[in-house]
């Protein structure tokens, strides 16, 4: 890592198929980030077992999610890529954070009270202890930037507390970070329900396209998606379909919205969606073609998570034994 950058770290879980929603709204943004900063992107497979997983394709998720990282052009050689449970300092530092962590902030996460309410059957306490855990994965690579999504800066502003709280009693241990707002990127909504959010674990297929996704899948799930009953394709907060339309299309074709509306003046909804799954697949395509050549060669993508491991490991111990000593465990 180059001394003189800053530290940026991220990651998503591998507990769905990934969606354009995770692609442009995080995937794409990190690979302009590689050159300017030094990156971490984690592949937190931890967090994703606070909802229950099956063994075999959370395995298999977890690596297409690896290669998938490499296939959308992050260079395995610039940024550090790896599997938070191969790199066990995350859940030691995430138990010693644990014991600075007040069960009233905890109790405040938006997520865990929208997640435990979902999640009737199986609240666990993972669930309930998941932003200390995301705060360890920040705090041991002594990360100065954050990017997050709207969901996830209540988490960020824990962490800063957490490390601040760990900071005033036995020194600078840690880096408090700030979040990084990213200059573009979409929220992806649903395609049938378009007040919600793209997620890869909704139940319902048709609510999102996978990165993976045949390209005749994106085809009909962009024709069925839900617009409304008038003609007119305006970019409005009260047209919540054909809003997220446009912005798949001006995130695909990295142009702005202002930019792209002209070319849509006196058409139709099918024109719209016909421009839209066209412009999808065109950046999707030779992704998945990366991806196959990636996923295929067993030796190069096992090689690069060995390196990336131990880098990761190194530094991640750096931070945990100064942490270590500063609360006494014998050395
Ligand atoms: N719909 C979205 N639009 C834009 N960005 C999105 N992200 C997720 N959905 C959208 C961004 O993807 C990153 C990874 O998120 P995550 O895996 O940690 O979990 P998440 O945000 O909860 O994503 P999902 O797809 O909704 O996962 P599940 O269904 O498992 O909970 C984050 O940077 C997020 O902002």
């Amino acid at each position: 890592m180059g001394e003189d950058k800053k530290v940026i770290f991220s990651g998503i879980q591998p507990s769905g198929a990934i969606t354009i929603g995770n692609y442009f709204g995080a995937l794409k943004n990190w690979t302009k980030l590689q050159d300017e900063y030094n990156c971490l992107f984690c592949v937190v497979d931890m967090h994703a077992i606070t909802v229950r997983q099956n063994p075999a394709e959370l395995r298999q998720q977890a690596r297409d999610l690896l290669a998938l990282y490499i296939a959308v052009g992050l260079d395995p050689k610039k940024n550090i890529m790896y599997y938070q449970s191969h790199v066990p300092q995350h859940a030691e530092l995430a138990w010693i954070l644990n014991c600075f962590t007040y069960m009233g902030e905890l109790s405040r996460m938006t997520q865990f009270k929208e997640k435990s309410s979902k999640q009737g059957q199986n609240i666990n306490a993972g669930l309930f202890t998941y932003p200390v855990l995301m705060a360890a994965d920040i705090l041991l690579y002594q990360t100065d930037l954050v990017p997050v999504g709207h969901d996830q800066k209540q988490h960020l502003e824990l962490t800063r507390d957490i490390a601040t709280r760990f900071n005033q009693t036995y020194g600078d241990v840690f880096k408090v970070p700030d979040p990084f707002i990213a200059k573009v990127g979409a929220r992806i909504m649903s395609l049938q329900e378009p007040t919600s959010k793209m997620s890869k674990s909704d139940e319902n297929p048709n609510n999102f396209i996978s990165l993976l996704d045949d390209l005749n899948v994106i085809k009909n799930r962009i024709k069925r998606a839900v617009t409304d009953s008038e003609k007119e394709i305006i970019y409005t907060a009260d047209k919540p379909g054909v809003k997220n339309l446009l912005d798949i299309y001006s995130c695909s074709t990295n142009k702005a919205i202002a930019e792209i509306m002209p070319g849509f003046e006196g058409k139709g909804y099918g024109d719209l969606k016909k421009a839209v799954a066209d412009a999808l697949i065109a950046e999707i395509e030779p992704i998945q073609k990366r991806f196959q050549d990636i996923r295929k060669d067993k030796a190069y993508l096992d090689d690069i998570i060995k390196t990336n491991t131990d880098t990761a490991k190194y530094l991640a111990d750096k931070t945990l034994r100064k942490v270590k000593k500063k609360i006494g465990f014998p050395q």
